[in-house]
């Protein structure tokens, strides 16, 4: 008996010694219970390469290569090395754009799926030494990395294992069928020597080898790499080519001891490219087979973490997301028509990545220039205000109560208990916040809150203000302002003791969001501030919803500039015809002017016009939807409206489509009639720039005429189109 007793006594004690310091890796046995399980996922911490990749929190991706200079997203590998015409590089431009917005990486495709390489490899040709960029002796990563060291910012390579050139081109080694040999890597190339002499013997076959040797390359002589980037996606796949994942791994762990690895068990994917990001996200998550020795990782997607997740599990592993997507829409520049996101969705992103336990890789693709671009720098900018301005002004500073969550020092925490705990944090004066940031000591007690909320002490009683789920390295909790003397944190669900390492309180200064004016069919008027602009990869989250909630609009049908006193919009008003102006106060600010001038109601007119394609039909053009557009396809470029009662009119608007460039009205002629047969010329009208700048247009007559038809006739379509494009037109009386 007293053998079996001090037998569990021991099995208790040598338990705690394991997992009191934490591991990155937890086997799961098979007669551990459920409580077992979720004791050993609550120790499951980061080690000290994802810890502090963690604390970069925002970075900056970058895209370029010959694509900025095809257009595509995804070059085929038969690029010539010619099309990389890169004149001018300003590296050191890229990284103060992203030291503004308070980046603290730069990860780089030095090689993309086309198979371009942007440094001075010895292992091909297919790259800038065959480009025009300084007659061949260029090398973007290296001026890369000297702007990084210049601006204090981490370096981080993207190496596409995908490789189209290598499949394509006769001497390819993609897919070549080679065999397994034993390699020594890096391969000595003639004239070339490596300063760095490490060498590694691997059994590989032929584009193994070149993939090694290149990592060999990226890792030695550009300055310590902080993170290497391994992309997922294929756009072709050739002779069943495999990847020696466990040999790149002990490669780049010899070279490069603080990177950490991305899209294996280092750094995971967060799923999309869309800038989505979990309401609980978990950086324990469950493998079937011991990540170490994986060689294959698969995208992982859903729930990854929750305690029914867990119980199902092989192995529990520290294994953080990363959230991408691009400030463009794609990947790659294209040109200045190209939609770039704004500073309000930009920083929600942050706000949910960052404030949500991921870290945030946000896409910023110079362009032919070798640059940022003017619009994306100006976000960047932005968003680094933003954020300095809120998140570097803690509002409990001078409060009391648990020093170790107070003192702004992520190594010092307070330990709950039975999965509980409660911190009241009293404040000399009263604060007014709209977010609160929480952090567990994941490094050495690992991620455990499920569930917990923040109260504040309003008119003499406890308030909830906002509930939460997983915190993690860090959680951001954004709720409409609230004023206070008194705040209370309530842990309510947590594997083990919670942890706390830090909390504080912030206040973001709203801005006043744009707006938009739109009349429907039966005249009602509807003001809304602006959906982001951006179509590509959106996450479907309403950005003006999560930031502003405090937002008045006001408007006017008079002409004038709204002011303080104008009418209050809430609900949709009937205007028969007429400008409507409008503003968003938000406090003492006040956003942007929104105008527009509305036409004659179009809901009884009748149209006709020819068109090959069902989906552009006349009554696309008056039906109030500017995303909907007749096109006049093969028959007459010219539409005829009805609009059912004699009018007395001066003018139209034309709006063409903004994504469909065929048949804009350069040149054209309105006529008009009183009984549809017999017509009279009013004027004809000459439109520019109908292309690249797709805006509505406005044509007055010289008097108001009287007329029951209006035709258009396209004379000239824009780029020699010989069809007539129109997504809406308004007859102004
Ligand atoms: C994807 C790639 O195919 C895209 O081109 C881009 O590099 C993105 C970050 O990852 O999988």
């Amino acid at each position: 008996m007293i053998n079996k007793i001090l037998a569990s006594l021991i099995g208790v004690l040598l338990h705690t010694a394991i997992f009191a310091q934490g591991q990155r890796t937890i086997k799961i046995e098979p007669n551990d219970t459920k409580e077992d399980i979720i004791e050993k996922a609550a120790w499951v911490v980061p080690t000290a390469n994802q810890y502090a990749y963690k604390k970069l929190e925002f970075t900056c991706f970058v895209h370029f290569g010959v694509n900025t200079f095809t257009g595509k997203e995804w070059g085929d590998g038969f690029e010539d090395p010619k099309v990389f015409n890169l004149q001018n590089l300003d590296t050191d431009q890229w990284c103060r754009a992203a030291k503004d917005a308070g980046m603290k990486l730069v990860m780089f495709t030095a090689k993309h799926h086309d198979g371009f390489v942007l440094w001075q490899s010895r292992y091909t040709k297919h790259g800038v030494m065959s480009s025009p960029y300084k007659n061949g002796k260029g090398d973007v990563l290296k001026e890369l990395a000297a702007s990084c060291k210049k601006y204090g910012l981490k370096l981080g390579v993207y190496l596409s294992p995908a490789d189209l050139y290598q499949i394509e081109n006769k001497d390819g080694l993609y897919g070549n069928l080679s065999k397994r040999t034993e390699r020594i890597i890096p391969r000595p190339v003639k004239n070339r020597p490596f300063k760095n002499k490490t060498t590694f013997k691997f059994k590989v076959d032929d584009y193994n080898e070149y993939f090694l040797n290149q990592l060999f390359e990226l890792l030695t002589e550009y300055g310590p790499i902080h993170e290497v980037w391994f992309d997922g996606a294929h756009p072709k796949r050739k002779g069943g080519q495999k990847y020696n994942y466990l040999a790149w791994k002990e490669l780049i762990q010899t070279l490069a001891p603080n990177a950490v690895i991305f899209g294996k068990e280092d750094v995971r994917w967060c799923g999309n490219e869309s800038g989505a990001t979990r309401e609980s996200e978990w950086d324990v998550v469950t493998f079937d087979q011991n990540p170490h020795k994986m060689n294959l990782f698969p995208d992982m997607h859903g729930d990854l973490g929750s305690r029914e997740k867990l119980f199902d599990a092989k192995y529990l592993h520290y294994l953080p997301g990363e959230t991408d997507t691009s400030i463009r829409e794609g990947w790659f520049y294209r040109d200045e028509d190209q939609k770039v996101r704004s500073a309000d969705d930009v920083f929600d992103i942050y706000e949910r990545s960052v404030g949500g336990n991921s870290t945030f890789l946000l896409n910023i693709p110079p362009n032919k220039e070798g640059r940022f671009s003017k619009e994306d720098v100006r976000v960047l900018k932005e968003v680094g205000e933003r954020i300095r301005e809120t998140y570097n002004n803690n509002l409990l500073v001078g409060a009391q109560g648990e020093s170790a969550i107070l003192d702004s020092n992520e190594d010092t925490y307070v330990l709950g208990e039975d999965g509980k705990g409660v911190y009241i944090i009293t404040l000399p004066k009263p604060i007014t916040l709209n977010r609160f940031l929480l952090q567990e000591a994941i490094q050495t007690h690992g991620q455990r809150v499920e569930e917990h909320v923040l109260d504040a002490w309003v008119d003499n009683k406890w308030q909830e203000v906002v509930e939460g789920t997983t915190i993690g390295y860090k959680k951001i909790l954004r709720f409409p302002e609230v004023t206070t003397n008194k705040l209370r944190v309530r842990i309510l669900k947590s594997r083990l003791s919670p942890s706390l390492s830090n909390v504080s309180a912030h206040y973001f200064k709203p801005r006043p969001p744009q707006l938009v004016i739109e009349r429907n069919l039966n005249g009602k008027v509807t003001i809304s501030p602006k959906k982001s602009d951006f179509d590509w990869k959106t996450d479907g989250i309403d950005v003006n919803k999560s930031i502003s909630k405090n937002v008045i609009i006001r408007y006017t049908t008079n002409g004038e500039i709204p002011n303080e006193n104008s009418q209050i919009f809430s609900d949709p008003f009937f205007l028969k015809s007429g400008y409507v102006k409008a503003k968003s106060f938000e406090k003492e600010q006040t956003g942007g002017l929104a105008e527009r001038e509305f036409g004659l109601i179009k809901k009884d007119w009748d149209v006709k016009g020819t068109y090959d394609s069902e989906k552009n039909i006349p009554e696309n053009a008056i039906d109030a939807d500017v995303k909907t557009y007749w096109n006049s396809g093969s028959g007459e470029p010219e539409l005829t409206i009805d609009l059912k009662e004699n009018k007395t009119i001066r003018g139209f608007i034309y709006t063409p489509p903004l994504n469909f460039k065929k048949g804009l009205i350069e040149k054209g002629v309105i006529k008009i009639s009183k009984n549809g047969t017999s017509w009279k010329t009013v004027r004809t009208f000459d439109l520019g720039n109908l292309i690249n700048d797709p805006k509505a247009r406005k044509v007055l007559f010289d008097e108001p005429v009287k007329a029951r038809y209006v035709k258009i006739v396209s004379i000239r379509g824009a780029g020699g189109s010989s069809s007539a494009t129109i997504a809406e037109i308004d007859i102004l009386e």
